[in-house]
């Protein structure tokens, strides 16, 4: 058939193409959730109902969809610039963002190397961690560490030093070379602990077992999220960052923080290594950068990183064989610095700080509804926890999702855990709204 002609024969109404991501393609399609617009702290689905956001859409709209301020700085940059090669040549905004970053990112993390996502700021920075050993002369120094129940994207990097089984055991052997920290999810010790949980600092020590067993000569980079996000909401224990960064000082390992969730405001600082007061040599970040407007990601670096890389090489040399073709992409660059500016100027990581007791209260009032055996915060995130059904896990939580959904408030969920991330404009009311529709429902959910 001419192209033109198979074209205009296809419709939104037609279903089969799209192979949708971590999505249950057979059982969407049968009764499809589609959304058609959005604004602030609602979506519109397709029916006209108005969906209030619990999830910040993937825990990335920090600042509430469609903000006009995003928008127009999009749209001038696309009536401007559309693209700009991203070697050996760039564009001003990629720059200014850069240095943006840098200036919000903690203590001497002040180089920024952009992506397109999470997943590839992960694999980058994975690769920048040993290669930089390599620059060193400690090319011996390949093993990346990461830990059960982490979530580091889907790229072969970022899957193996991820521990969510279901996303592993389909691809094979994934890198040579990783190993993984236990994780430190115990609710017979922590279980609804607000904020960080006080029992498990030592569980850090971990990483000493894994030294022990390929030697510190053999190993590049530690991974881990401040507040695993995409595993249910699984805060770092007191102390335990702090002892996984002397670790790995002690034995000469860096330290990488992935703050693809965690990172611009969702814990009520710009980062999650300031909030916690511990410094990572390497950072990933994603989401928030342009309030998901465009897809951007980036790894932010460590000055004496950076440097390494540059004095290793001579003049006129290229310093780090790796790029995409879209890194520093000016639309992502637009919305990234438009972005930032509406963070500032509405001041939301201090708002998001602000607004976390409010709604610490309000997720732990479910405590004793039913189904619930656990509720943990920080910031503004949480997690509440439901007891799986006999033998059938996941479908609980996943039932509590289509009611609420069906009540106009949406969240995400994960295994049996329900994980609210709101926007971070979001009201008290609203705040109330999304605990008490998760309270009417799971007294109507088997
Ligand atoms: N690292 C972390 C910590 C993440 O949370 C990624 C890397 C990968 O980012 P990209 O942009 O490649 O998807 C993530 C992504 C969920 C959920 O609700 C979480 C993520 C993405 C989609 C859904 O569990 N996190």
């Amino acid at each position: 058939m001419p192209v033109a002609a198979s074209l205009t024969e296809v419709s939104s109404n037609n279903l089969e193409a799209y192979w949708m991501p971590f999505t249950a393609n057979r059982q969407f399609k049968s009764a499809p959730r589609l959304l058609v617009s959005a604004k602030g702290m609602y979506y519109k689905a397709r029916d006209g109902r108005e969906v209030l956001d619990g999830s910040a859409g993937l825990w990335c709209v920090n600042a509430g969809h469609c903000r006009d301020e995003i928008v127009d700085a999009v749209k001038a940059q696309v009536e401007t610039l559309d693209y700009s090669p991203a070697f050996q040549m760039s564009h001003p905004a990629a720059f200014e963002l850069a240095a943006k970053v840098a200036a919000i990112a903690p203590a001497d993390l002040d180089h920024v190397f952009f992506t397109n996502s999470g997943s590839e700021a992960v694999d980058t920075a994975l690769k920048i961690a040993v290669a930089y050993h390599q620059v060193r002369g400690q090319g011996s120094r390949f093993r990346l560490v990461g830990r059960e129940r982490g979530y580091h994207g889907v790229g072969f990097g970022g899957l193996a030093v991820g521990g969510i089984v279901a996303n592993r055991k389909s691809f094979g052997p994934l890198l040579p070379g990783a190993d993984h920290i236990g994780h430190t999810h115990n609710l017979e010790h922590n279980a609804f602990s607000r904020g960080e949980p006080e029992w498990g600092a030592h569980l850090a020590d971990d990483l000493e077992r894994l030294v022990a067993l390929h030697d510190a000569s053999t190993i590049a980079a530690v991974i881990v999220e401040p507040m695993a996000g995409s595993t249910g909401v699984l805060v770092a224990p007191k102390g335990y960052l702090k002892r996984l960064r002397e670790i790995c000082d002690k034995h000469g390992i860096l330290l990488i923080f992935d703050e693809v969730i965690t990172g611009f405001g969702r814990l009520g600082a710009a980062f999650a290594a300031e909030r916690f007061g511990v410094i990572p040599d390497l950072i990933t970040c994603a989401k928030g950068l342009t309030n998901a407007m465009v897809p951007m990601g980036a790894v932010i670096a460590r000055k004496s990183i950076f440097e390494t890389f540059m004095k290793a090489a001579p003049e006129g040399a290229i310093e780090l064989f790796h790029g995409y073709t879209y890194s520093g992409h000016p639309l992502a660059c637009a919305a990234g610095l438009a972005t930032l500016e509406l963070y500032r100027k509405e001041d939301l990581f201090a708002r998001a700080a602000k607004i976390a007791p409010y709604f610490e209260n309000a997720v732990h009032s479910l405590k004793g509804a039913r189904h619930v055996i656990d509720i943990r915060n920080i910031g503004m995130v949480a997690g509440i926890e439901l007891q799986p059904r006999q033998s059938r896990p996941t479908e609980r939580a996943f039932d509590t999702f289509l009611k609420c959904f069906d009540k106009g408030v949406l969240f995400r969920t994960t295994g049996d855990i329900i994980a609210i991330s709101p926007p971070l404009i979001i009201s008290h009311a609203e705040i109330d709204r999304i605990v008490s529709t998760i309270g009417d429902v799971l007294k109507t959910v088997e």
